[in-house]
Order: C-alpha cells, then sequence, then structure tokens
C-alpha cells in the first residue's frame, strides 16, 4: 500500500468548489426553517465560502446560480471573491423558476420561450466573461409529467438546437457542463434523465461540451462509480456535483449517507486519471443544509471529500492489477477493502498543520465564535434562501 507521504502531492492540489445557494437558507415544499447569521447578498454568501477555504484549504473557488446570485457589477464581485482569498467559478444557470417555463424552457415548443432561455444562456456568458469563470452549468428542469403530454422526440430536437446555439456563442476557453437527472420536477419524463442523453447531446455539440454528474441524480440501486469510470474513458467527465442521499434527490452532506459509494466513486476517480495534474474534471458540491450550521456544514463536506480521496489514493494499484490478472476475487476486493478502512484523520490532521492550517478545521471553526458573530451582524435584510 502506498505511504501517507506518497500521496500528498495529489492532496495539496485538490480543489474543491462551493455552492453558493449552500450557504443560503434551504428547505423542502413542507418548510424552510431559517438559521440565524444566514447570508443577505451574493457578498455575503461568498464571505462564507471564504471562511471554509480559510480553515480548509481545500475549497478555492465558489459557484454561482444566475439570477439567485445577481448583481449590478460582476466584476466587482470577482475583486470580492478575491479580496477574501477566494475566486469566482462555474456559472450555474437557473431557468426553472420563472412562469414562461411552466412547460420547459430550451425545450418548449414555443419558439420565443426557447429564445428567452437561450437568452438567459447568454446572460450568463457575459457574467462569465466579467467573473473569468471558465464553465456554464446547465441543469433542465424541462419534462412532462403524463405520458402524452408532448412529443418526447420533438423536445430532444429542440434542445440539440437550443444548447448548439448556446455552444456557438461559447469562448475558446469555456466549457458547456450539461447535468442530467432521472426526476424531478417533471415526474413522468425528464428531457435530460441520465448519462446517455448528456452523453449524446453534448458529443453533437463539440469537444468542449462535457458532462456534470451529480451524485444525487440517479435511481436507486444505480452503479454510480460505473458511470464515473465510462465518463473518464471517453473523456467526457466535466464535473460533479457531490452531495448524498438517503432516498431521492436529498442534498445531504457529501459521504454521509454512503461513505463507501463516495470512496468507490473516488477510486474510480484515481484509477480514471481523473485527479492527475492535467484533469480537467472539476469537483463540486451541490447540497443543502437544511437544519444544520451552513459553513460547519460545508466544511463537514470538504473534509468527507479529502478524507476518501487519501482513502482512494491509498489503493495498492499494483497488487489490484495482480490479484486481478490472476482472477483472484478475494484478494482483489481485499485491495479495495484495505484502503476503504484506512484510518486517515490522524495523518491528515498532522499534515493540515504542517502546512499552516487547523488539524481540526470543525473545531477551529467552533472554537473561533465566527457563527456567533455572523448570527449578531447579519441582522436586518432578507436572508438569502434558496431560490434568492
Ligand atoms: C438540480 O436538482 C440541481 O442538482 C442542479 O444542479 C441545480 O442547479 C441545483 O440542484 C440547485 O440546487
Ligand atoms: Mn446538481
Ligand atoms: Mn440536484
Amino acid at each position: 500500500m502506498p505511504r501517507f507521504a506518497d500521496i500528498t502531492d495529489t492532496l495539496a492540489r485538490q480543489a474543491i468548489e462551493l455552492p453558493s445557494w449552500a450557504f443560503g437558507n434551504s428547505g423542502t415544499r413542507f418548510k424552510v426553517f431559517s438559521t440565524p447569521g444566514t447570508p443577505r447578498t451574493p457578498e455575503e454568501k461568498i464571505a462564507d465560502a471564504a471562511k471554509v477555504h480559510e480553515l480548509t484549504g481545500l475549497a478555492p473557488t465558489v459557484a454561482l446560480h444566475i439570477p439567485w446570485d445577481t448583481v449590478d457589477d460582476y466584476a466587482a464581485l470577482g475583486r470580492h471573491a478575491r479580496e477574501l482569498g477566494v475566486e469566482l467559478g462555474t456559472i450555474n444557470s437557473n431557468t426553472f423558476q420563472d412562469e414562461d417555463y411552466k412547460f420547459g424552457s430550451l425545450t418548449h415548443s414555443d419558439a420565443r420561450i426557447r429564445q428567452k432561455a437561450i437568452d438567459a444562456h447568454f446572460r450568463c456568458l457575459d457574467i462569465m466573461h466579467a467573473t473569468g469563470s471558465t464553465d456554464l452549468k446547465i441543469w433542465l428542469a424541462d419534462g412532462t409529467n403524463y405520458p402524452g403530454q408532448d412529443s418526447l422526440r420533438a423536445r430532444q430536437d429542440r434542445l440539440a438546437e437550443s444548447l448548439a446555439t448556446i455552444y456557438e456563442r461559447l469562448a475558446p476557453h469555456q466549457r458547456l457542463v450539461l447535468e442530467y437527472k432521472f426526476f424531478e420536477p417533471a415526474f413522468y419524463h425528464t428531457d435530460v434523465p441520465d448519462w446517455g442523453t448528456s452523453l449524446a447531446q453534448v458529443s453533437a455539440l463539440g469537444d468542449r461540451a462535457l458532462v456534470c454528474l451529480d451524485t444525487g441524480h440517479h435511481a436507486p440501486g444505480t452503479n454510480v462509480e460505473f458511470i464515473v469510470m465510462q465518463l473518464l474513458r471517453l473523456g467526457r467527465l466535466g464535473s460533479f456535483d457531490f452531495n448524498s442521499r438517503f432516498y431521492a434527490d436529498d442534498d445531504l452532506i457529501v459521504g454521509a449517507a454512503d461513505p463507501f459509494q463516495l470512496f468507490r466513486i473516488l477510486h474510480e476517480v484515481v484509477a480514471g486519471g481523473g485527479l492527475a495534474e492535467d484533469s480537467a474534471v472539476r469537483f463540486m458540491l451541490d447540497q443543502c443544509h437544511n437544519i444544520e450550521d451552513k459553513i460547519p456544514g460545508q466544511i463537514r463536506s470538504v473534509l468527507n471529500v479529502q478524507e476518501m480521496t487519501a482513502r482512494a489514493l491509498l489503493v495498492d494499484h499494483a497488487a489490484l492489477e495482480k490479484a486481478q490478472a490472476s482472477h483472484d476475487v478475494l484478494a482483489a476486493n481485499e485491495v479495495l477493502m484495505d484502503a476503504f478502512q484506512t484510518d486517515v484523520r490522524g495523518e491528515l490532521a498532522a499534515w493540515r498543520e504542517s502546512r499552516g492550517l487547523p488539524a481540526d478545521p470543525m473545531r477551529a471553526y467552533a472554537e473561533s465564535g465566527h457563527q456567533r458573530r455572523l448570527a449578531e451582524q447579519r441582522v436586518g435584510g432578507t436572508q438569502a434562501g434558496w431560490g434568492a
């Protein structure tokens, strides 16, 4: 098995993008609870993300969701982020909260609505130019609720046309990342339900169109690491939206529901070159913290990814290949399980300290009194929420 010292170069490169919306209040259709200290503006969300990076060294960029994170001056927002030690990252388009999109956005049968949705993406590209962001991430709520409601095929054709129009507008250094999700909010069919559809759509566009894999967007029982392997193999894995789920798209803390699945995913990432220096794969969180405090929720999340990455990097690949070549099923499985069951927490803590970071970022945050100060300072105004 590799030694911890053998994997620190890779760990030092690890970067996990935080979603601005994770810092806002969120909930279910039953209730959105509010948390004292919740940001009121995009600037405050970025400040909270910067605090996560300060304590972990793991989260140098923040993703924005447009129009949730609307400001007058995006270049100034970028400067604000840099002053706090982070950069603005992926721009997520949002065509799911406008009355006009009731029956679809990029897939809508009415060309006027499709153009409105395309224009919303053009606006995101303008913002990307101001912030220096390279990735436009598209997730569509488009779909139908009843069989026969619309032509499944015509919607795919309209989607292809709309995406091509957006793709044409990308600058050479920019990428389009298409996220899939098997259901919700549409309940009969979703226009980009799975990695196959996303891959088919992005393949038709060009090399700078890639797939985003949100770990919570699959039917129960799906072998997600297989999809990771296949997309890496085909050079089309653009990014991850990490979170965890027990039932549907729960958006819980990554690694909370099924740490072993996270390990298996990261093992395929390592094996497929997704953590190599020249890797084009971006790692993001897409989570909501409905009942827990948001900053420590995000700290816990990036630490979970770091810890599981370390364990995946400890897989003894020479031993694994040997066992696989001789069809020694149990030995091969044992190699993986040995790495998965290695407790790396002590070595990670010491390594963090050696880099000037707190050994235990969760404790450092709790003891800093920062959460209490935020609650005192951030009174008045409207707390940002999922969707505001
Ligand atoms: C949709 O469920 C999704 O995963 C997309 O990435 C959205 O942008 C995000 O959630 C909003 O939370
Ligand atoms: Mn997502
Ligand atoms: Mn989701």
